[in-house]
């Protein structure tokens, strides 16, 4: 038996594509008469406290979020596999938000705006692609589409992950020690990476101070679309204002939704979206989770499994 436990999105819609993509399987969802014992997979996204009581048959917990930290997190977690979603439609929708931002700092954004608004007309040049670094932080599944995607746009790509990758046109920097040399080349950093006790608050004053000043006019840049854990926003703040930082796109916050005192708000280079840089699309999710509970029902192993000790 399958049980959702779905949080923030039609629950009731995924139970009905789920039960048509699984025929005779039983899907079930809270309130429904089932005996919990009997639950063999539960699909979760912001699971309460209470989501895995009585659940001790459980086979795999199955998450529609690609990030994992939130569930990692849950006081009562289950000892169970967990499966992450992992789907070339996400990857191409964080793509998608990858490469409109890189693009629209790269071709100056914030100065053209202000003269816009200024009636100014000055024709200041934008770097070619070629000449701009950008660095992304997480070289995963969403790291290596998101590179995919900017190599035919000709800008210079660098990386930087927990271990060396080998990417064709990617210089892969690796590692802890490897990351002020990662930074002091990058003029756009793009942070793909997952919360982890390691990573959290990464996006400080200290990493903005060393990315390159030399490169892109009015100062580098930083686009975050992973988790707002990673963020210090009190240092973004005070780096867009002090000029430490040019611009920074930002889709995701310490506090979800953005309070409304945020001093973000207000700020003309910070471009802020609310955490929609990739949504788990229902047709693909059901497609994705319903084929791995045929197969694993079907004595195959189960794919994209979280390390519960790596965090990811
Ligand atoms: P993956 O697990 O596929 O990739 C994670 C990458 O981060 C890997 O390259 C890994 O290194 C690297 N990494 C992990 N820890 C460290 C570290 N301490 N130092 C350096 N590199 C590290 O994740 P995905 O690409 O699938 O997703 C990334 C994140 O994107 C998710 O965790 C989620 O938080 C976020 N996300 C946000 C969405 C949104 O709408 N805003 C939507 C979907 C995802 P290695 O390769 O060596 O293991
Ligand atoms: C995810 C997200 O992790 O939407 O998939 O943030």
């Amino acid at each position: 038996m399958l049980l959702l436990h779905l949080s923030d999105v039609d629950e009731a819609s995924w139970a009905g594509a789920l039960r048509t993509a699984l025929g005779d399987y039983p899907v079930v969802r809270r309130g429904d008469d089932f005996d919990p014992a009997e639950v063999r997979y539960i699909f979760v996204w912001k699971p309460q406290p209470h989501a895995f009581d009585g659940l001790t048959g459980l086979k795999a917990i199955l998450s529609l979020g690609a990030g994992v930290d939130a569930l990692l997190r849950h006081p009562a977690l289950p000892d169970a596999p967990i499966v992450r979603f992992v789907d070339t439609d996400l990857s191409q929708r964080m793509s998608d938000y990858v490469v409109a931002h890189v693009t629209m700092h790269h071709r100056l954004y914030s100065r053209f705006r202000a003269y816009q608004n200024a009636r100014r007309w000055h024709q200041f040049y934008p770097p070619a692609a070629s000449e701009t670094t950008v660095g992304i932080m997480g070289m995963g599944v969403l790291g290596q589409d998101a590179v995919s995607r900017l190599k035919p746009l000709g800008f210079d790509l660098r990386s930087w992950s927990r271990t060396p990758k080998a990417i064709d046109g990617v210089r892969g920097f690796a590692g802890a020690d490897s990351f002020d040399t990662f930074l002091a080349g990058t003029d756009i950093l793009v942070n793909l990476l997952p919360l982890t006790p390691e990573t959290t608050g990464i996006l400080n004053s200290d990493t903005f101070s060393k990315l390159r000043r030399d490169g892109l006019d009015g100062g580098p840049v930083i686009i975050n679309a992973a988790r707002g854990g990673h963020q210090r926003e009190a240092d973004i703040g005070k780096a867009l204002t002090d000029g430490t930082l040019g611009a920074a796109s930002l889709d995701v916050f310490e506090i979800e939704p953005l309070p409304d005192a945020s001093p973000l708000w207000p700020l003309e280079n910070c471009y802020i979206t609310p955490h929609v840089a990739a949504i788990s699309d229902e047709k693909s999710g059901v497609r994705y989770f319903s084929q791995i509970i045929k197969n694993h029902q079907a004595g195959e192993p189960l794919i994209n499994v979280v390390d519960r000790t790596r965090g990811y």
